[in-house]
């Protein structure tokens, strides 16, 4: 089973055969590092298959594989994709009642764990494992079932990522092992890492950020450093980790910079072996992204723009000094063998530079659809609009762009993040903008919180530079007044020390709502 090119193992091991004896992971230990090179790291996956194929399961059975990013998590996944099972990325910080939802609905065969792992009460029917280093521990097998799958194919599934879905049910994306490679030769062509690279991991294992960073790594033979999830916290420990394990790439959504670059410039700067920093997931702000790069202005600085429904869409160089007037930062163009079309409500194209449209990806990257949802699926996965009869697919995003004079994309915010102010239409990111324009704003996040029996109200949120001067609320808002319309102006303002986070790194605005929302009068 070990033939088709088409799989996430082959391209991850392929320098497994022409540097064997190179770094794959650099993995951090009790204060130190252990090098696991793509030899050990084929045998790590060889031992793992061969443990699990003798379990009976069955191409495209489920597992969930609930780890931090290690090097045996890597591994495990790719045993699983050795044998055809499709892995499901869990945390071990997810909440019981959302591991419950996502075994109710992906009914695996087997759930996996980290020896070190603490999940208890896995539902009887469903077999237990546990991994480290020397091997795979099984302690409930799973159900004997039949073999019908002889061959794994590209079109089988690899992964299932689960996303929050709107409707309170999360969204489990399914991806083919296809999508996946030709997604990842596609990004290597940008050439930004190579094999003498060290590329720090920093997103949980069920961002599919992280199996980006890992490709990349891997795919150019390079090694990954996964940056363990309490170091992230702590700039002092997170800027030691990243110059004793000789970081040249930290990948990771912005928000993983704020706190060093207001407390610990200097040590990040210090970094000189830092050569390139990847982040996706939302807008950098751009104070912050500035400050990052007068830090350090040797440093390739790539803006990586998608949705886990094709893995990721376009990667675009931040422009190096950004330009003192630069409002927005482009997404570019797609990455090589996939295209960006913007589309108006009506289903046409859009061609004139300016006009703002959804965009929509043709791609042999995208997903397969959502489990168990046609009708979601559906939604995202419409029949190209420039040629609905030839039974193609593109996805529609809900993310709003326009293209700028050179045709690249600028990306501005979600279909579905325009509110209503006192029927005005309102684009809540338009309000963030100028929020960030205004001295001494690090970042920050605009709402409109519902109020009980009230009018809803316009709320932002700020998280101030450490040096800011004391400002007054009244000369921000008279700073907004100068540039958008009364319905725009926001009638609350909180200053934040930290704008809440999801478990991806987001600014978790459902958290805000429900600490600042109706109650709150
Ligand atoms: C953005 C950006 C951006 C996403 N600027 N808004 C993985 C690996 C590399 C690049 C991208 C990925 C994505 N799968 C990461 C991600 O955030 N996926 S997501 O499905 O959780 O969210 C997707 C949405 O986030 C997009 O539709 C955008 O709205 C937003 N987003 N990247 C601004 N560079």
């Amino acid at each position: 089973m070990h033939g088709s090119v088409e799989n996430m193992r082959q391209f991850m091991l392929a320098s497994a055969e022409t540097t064997p004896d190179r770094p794959a992971v650099v993995q951090p230990v009790d204060g130190g590092f252990r090098i696991v090179t793509y030899r050990q790291l084929q045998r790590r996956v060889d031992d793992y298959a061969a443990a699990l194929d003798g379990l009976g399961l069955d191409i495209g059975d489920r597992c969930i594989l609930e780890s931090d990013t290690t090097a045996s998590a890597i591994a495990m996944f790719l045993a699983c994709c050795t044998l055809g099972l499709t892995f499901v990325p869990v945390s071990p910080d997810t909440p019981a009642k959302r591991l419950m939802s996502i075994i109710g609905t992906t009914e695996p065969a087997l759930h996996l764990q980290a020896a070190t792992g603490r999940r208890e009460g896995v539902p009887e029917h469903v077999g237990t494992a546990r991994f480290d280093r020397d091997g795979l521990r099984v302690e409930r097998p799973p159900a004997p079932r039949t073999r019908h799958r002889h061959e794994v194919t590209g079109t089988d599934t690899a992964y299932i990522i689960f996303t929050s879905g709107t409707t309170g049910r999360p969204k489990g994306v399914v991806m083919t092992h296809r999508a996946v490679v030709s997604f990842y030769r596609g990004m290597l062509q940008h050439g930004i890492v190579n094999a003498d690279d060290r590329v720090a991991t920093t997103s949980p294992l069920q961002f599919d950020f992280s199996l980006l960073d890992i490709g990349l790594a891997l795919g150019s033979g390079a090694a990954v450093v996964p940056v363990p999830r309490d170091a992230l916290p702590w700039p002092r420990r997170f800027m030691r980790l990243l110059r004793e394990a000789e970081v040249t790439h930290v990948n990771g959504v912005p928000s993983i910079w704020r706190s060093t670059l207001r407390t610990e410039p200097d040590l990040l700067a210090g970094l000189d072996r830092l050569r390139g920093v990847l982040f996706c997931g939302e807008d950098f702000p751009l104070p912050e992204l500035r400050h990052l790069q007068r830090l350090r202005p040797q440093a390739r600085i790539v803006n990586c723009y998608g949705a886990t429904e094709s893995m990721a869409c376009s990667f675009t160089d931040v422009p190096n000094p950004i330009p003192d007037d630069l409002e927005r930062l482009s997404i570019g163009f797609a990455h090589p063998g996939a295209e960006m079309m913007i589309m108006d409500g009506a289903g046409h194209p859009i061609e004139q530079p300016g006009v703002v449209g959804e965009i929509h990806l043709r791609s042999p990257a995208l997903f397969s659809g959502y489990w168990d949802d046609p009708q979601a699926t559906a939604a995202a996965l419409v029949p190209d609009p420039l040629d609905p009869r030839s039974g193609q697919v593109v996805l529609r995003t809900g993310d709003l762009a326009y293209r700028g004079e050179h045709g690249d994309l600028y990306f501005c915010g979600r279909a579905d993040s325009q509110v209503q102010v006192r029927g005005n239409r309102v684009e809540l990111g338009e309000i963030e903008r100028r929020l960030l324009e205004f001295p001494g704003v690090a970042a920050c996040a605009a709402l409109l919180l519902p109020r009980t029996d009230e009018e809803p109200v316009l709320s932002a949120f700020l998280v101030m530079e450490s040096q800011a001067r004391a400002f007054d609320k009244m000369e921000l808002r008279a700073f907004c007044m100068e540039a958008l319309p009364g319905y725009m102006i926001p009638q609350e303002l909180h200053v934040l020390d930290e704008l809440p986070v999801t478990q991806h790194g987001k600014v978790d605005r459902t958290a805000l709502a429900a600490r600042f929302g109706a109650h709150h009068v």
